[in-house]
């Protein structure tokens, strides 16, 4: 068993976190506090390289591996949760159903703009009435001769309501199959389209500088080539989807984790109460051992469901773990981490103070850590419903 990184993914990890120390953190703070998107710091991202990460060439991707788009995750997650939710969103929800699922036309026509971080594209799965309940979307889609015509809203999408956001990959209900379920199908919306309308959504608690969106389809027509793969396909390619995102929230738990490390052990050293270094107490000091334990077995757990992803071998259950206990590493370090800077963690001056704010997402996007939870049951054998 050999648990070292290639020397392309210690190169990638490098860059990657220079570039988010050099350009992220100075600007994070207050593109939090003003609740914006920054065209500027995405423009420098996708200079990067950062979307398209596991995209082939041929489409205008940098054709790595998926290790090493989570890898680039957590490194931005170390030092902001916004920006590391435009990355994420954008690589696994945005690109990932068209890349993975889209005709040969479609994968031309959209994917070398969303690799070059031209354009953006949402995944418009969530409904305000389908949320954990996913496949009960009412979003409907008629085909009406050579067009489908879409009806209904989605709200949460991420990436969606930007002025570079070149479309979105709506669920909708398509007919009935023949077992009584309802037939849903992924169909692709330009924007601009008529009767298709994003509203960025504001005052959130975290993740305050990427992008939210509320979309409305009224008597939305599209092209019946608009379909994403065949009809009646959709839920599954949605959740096949997820499986593979949510693999990147657990970088975004892992990546904050650390982040809130550095900085609660950083500060424990210099810190000085009672006439010594806080850290000298083994009442802090136990806190940062744990965190560091922690830290280590969440980033096996999310590297191991990566390497079976990149072995083409099933890693749904995986995926739901590492999920579920990276985010709630950060959750317990993020509180730890709050708690060894005492009254200063609860100001926007330290990072902490959005750590967090941010991490608390990561318990409820991309399927609450209950969902997972259900998904881990029913691959372990239990008959949860
Ligand atoms: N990959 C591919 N297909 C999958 C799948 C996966 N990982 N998981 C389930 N499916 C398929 C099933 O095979 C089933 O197919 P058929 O109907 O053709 O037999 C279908 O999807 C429905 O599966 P299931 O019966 O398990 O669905 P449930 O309604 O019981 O829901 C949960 C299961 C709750 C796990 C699912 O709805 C879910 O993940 N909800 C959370 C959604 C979410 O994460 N939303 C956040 C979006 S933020 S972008």
């Amino acid at each position: 068993m050999d648990f070292s990184l290639s020397s392309e993914h210690e190169i990638l990890r490098e860059s990657v976190r220079s570039f988010a120390e050099n350009e992220i953190r100075p600007v994070a703070r207050e593109l939090d506090e003003r609740e914006e998107f920054s065209y500027e710091t995405m423009q420098k991202m996708a200079e990067l390289g950062l979307f398209g990460v596991f995209v082939s060439e041929k489409y205008g991707g940098q054709a790595m591996d998926y290790l090493s788009y989570i890898i680039a995750v957590e490194e931005i997650a170390r030092v902001d949760g916004s920006h590391a939710a435009t990355v994420a969103a954008e690589n696994s929800l945005g690109i990932g159903p068209l890349y993975y699922f889209g005709s040969e036309e479609q994968k031309k026509r959209y994917l070398p703009k969303l690799c070059s971080g031209e354009a953006l594209w949402g995944f418009g799965l969530t409904e305000p009435n389908a949320g954990s309940d996913a496949s009960n979307s009412k979003t409907s889609a008629v085909l009406d001769g050579d067009e489908w015509v879409i009806n209904g809203s989605k709200i949460f999408i991420t990436n969606a309501a930007t002025t570079i956001t070149s479309g979105v990959t709506v669920l909708a209900k398509t007919g009935a199959r023949a077992d009584g379920k309802p037939e849903l199908s992924c169909i692709l919306v330009e924007s601009g389209t008529p009767g298709f309308t994003a509203r960025p959504m504001h005052g959130k608690m975290m993740w305050r500088s990427s992008n939210t969106a509320e979309l409305y389809f009224e008597e939305c027509r599209v092209p019946k080539e608009n379909l994403l793969g065949p009809r009646g396909n959709g839920f599954h390619q949605m959740m096949q989807t997820l499986d593979g995102g949510r693999l990147s929230i657990a970088a975004m738990g892992l990546g904050g984790a650390q982040g809130c490390f550095d900085r609660a052990v950083r500060y424990a050293n210099e810190r000085e109460q009672f006439g010594r270094p806080i850290a000298t107490f083994q009442a802090n000091a136990f806190k940062l051992a744990d965190m560091a334990m922690e830290i280590e077995c969440a980033r096996l757990l999310l590297y191991k469901a990566c390497w079976l992803r990149d072995t083409a071998a099933a890693f749904s259950k995986e995926a739901a773990m590492a999920k579920l206990y990276c985010s709630e590493v950060m959750y317990r370090c993020a509180n730890h981490a709050v708690q060894l800077h005492g009254g200063y963690g609860l100001m926007k001056e330290y990072d902490v103070e959005r750590f967090y704010r941010d991490q608390k997402l990561l318990e409820i996007g991309e399927g609450t850590s209950e969902v997972q939870r259900i998904v881990i049951a029913r691959h372990i054998g239990a008959k949860c419903l």
